[in-house]
């Protein structure tokens, strides 16, 4: 059910894009926590509508920019199934890559791409070989696009000890009262501040180098054909900027092998898969063709950490912050969410080196 006041809204971006024909049908669509998301769909098309969140995404022209820069360097390299290799944006009757309405929110339209199924939970270890092979391709394909081109969409996006400082005002600010009902979760965070620091040091010292990533590697940012379930596209691009492979690598081992999912409040479901890790190691490796470094490769076990403790973090910081940043569906949601993740990452810690292992032997051809 659309709300009314959005149904207006959407009714008044449509008309905006009124090209496409009449729309018969509206429906709010996928599971994401920042975009507002709708499948449109005409006598004969699909279409996925989007209000951007402009609170998340400050300069919406520049995101798109990007997302068009990128796309296009896809399509240059795509053999293949071209109409589906990549998001295609549908420009506004005006011609524009972006409708502001009238309460000032931005909205844009893609192509629907047709025949594909996308995932919240993963299935098997095939499966998430297959997006780990899809995540690793898109590392490689745009391994020799020039990073300075790229705007950053979001400052310090997954820059985590600048998170640690938000996440440590946050605490001290204590918007809404609930420093006090989380000190346990608080004092998890805080006993692990050094290690936020591992991968900017890292950069720092120039072992580990800046590329174009994802930056939002969710299982459900891929699309799966229908039909024979090969991975036919990498989706939600509004991240796309200079990052660390690894952390792409990272965020989809913390979504995706998690035993649980990623609010699940039964704490004792949580733990990291290592049949799901190894999948998905060997995947992205695949995938990425040689194009990784030695030392990134042996820093993937650390961006899977890095993704889990920082997305507790900002999950913990939104539920200090009075839960302005991601949606919730229930009181509470984010706090659970960061417990989570907490619990995760406590897991990945007992089995660090069991991961390094895993990592060593796909090296080595063992796996
Ligand atoms: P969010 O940033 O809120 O996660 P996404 O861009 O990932 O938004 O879109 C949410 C969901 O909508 C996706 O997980 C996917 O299921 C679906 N989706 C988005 N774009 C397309 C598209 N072009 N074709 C088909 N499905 C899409
Ligand atoms: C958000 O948009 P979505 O749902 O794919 C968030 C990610 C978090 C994720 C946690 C722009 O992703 O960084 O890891 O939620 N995206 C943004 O589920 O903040
Ligand atoms: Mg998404």
């Amino acid at each position: 059910m659309i709300k009314d006041e959005l149904y207006c809204k959407v009714k008044e971006a449509i008309d905006a894009f009124s090209q496409i024909g009449e729309v018969k049908n509206i429906k709010p669509w996928g599971n994401g926590h920042i975009n507002d998301t709708f499948l449109l769909s005409t006598a004969n098309k699909k279409y996925i509508l989007q209000r951007i969140n402009h609170s998340v995404f400050r300069q919406p022209y520049k995101m798109m920019d990007n997302i068009d820069k990128v796309t296009s360097h896809i399509i240059k390299k795509s053999t293949n199934d071209t109409e589906r290799a990549t998001l295609t944006v549908v420009k506004t009757n005006k011609g524009e890559l972006l409708f502001k309405d009238s309460t000032q929110s931005y909205w844009r339209m893609y192509k629907f791409l047709e025949d594909t199924v996308s995932r919240d939970r993963v299935e098997n270890a095939n499966d998430f070989y297959i997006c780990a092979k899809a995540f690793g391709h898109f590392q490689n394909c745009l391994s020799d696009f020039p990073a300075e081109e790229l705007y950053e969409v979001i400052k310090d996006f997954h820059n985590t000890p600048k998170r640690f400082e938000n996440f440590a005002l946050a605490v001290e600010k204590n918007a809404v009262g609930r420093a006090a009902l989380v000190k346990d979760e608080i004092e998890f965070v805080s006993s692990r501040r050094e290690f936020c620091s591992i991968l900017e040091n890292a950069r720092l010292n120039g072992s580990l180098p800046t590329r174009v990533t994802h930056n939002d590697t969710k299982l459900n940012n891929i699309l799966f054909d229908a039909n024979d379930g090969h991975a036919v596209a990498v989706i939600d691009l509004d991240t796309v900027m200079p990052g660390y492979s690894v952390n792409d690598f990272g965020d989809s081992i913390r979504f995706g092998a998690n035993t649980a999912a990623e609010d699940e409040t039964d704490l004792a479901k949580v733990s990291l898969d290592l049949e799901l890790f190894t999948a998905f190691a060997k995947g992205f490796i695949e995938g990425c063709e040689g194009k990784l470094t030695d030392t990134e490769i042996s820093l993937l076990p650390i961006g899977a950490m890095m993704m889990t403790l920082e997305c507790g973090m900002r999950f913990l910081t939104d539920y200090l912050d009075g839960d302005v940043y991601f949606k919730i569906h229930r009181d509470g949601h984010n706090l659970d969410r960061a417990r989570n993740q907490f619990a995760l990452f406590a897991d990945m810690e007992k089995k660090r080196e069991k991961m390094d292992a895993i990592i060593r032997d796909i090296v080595a051809g063992k796996i």
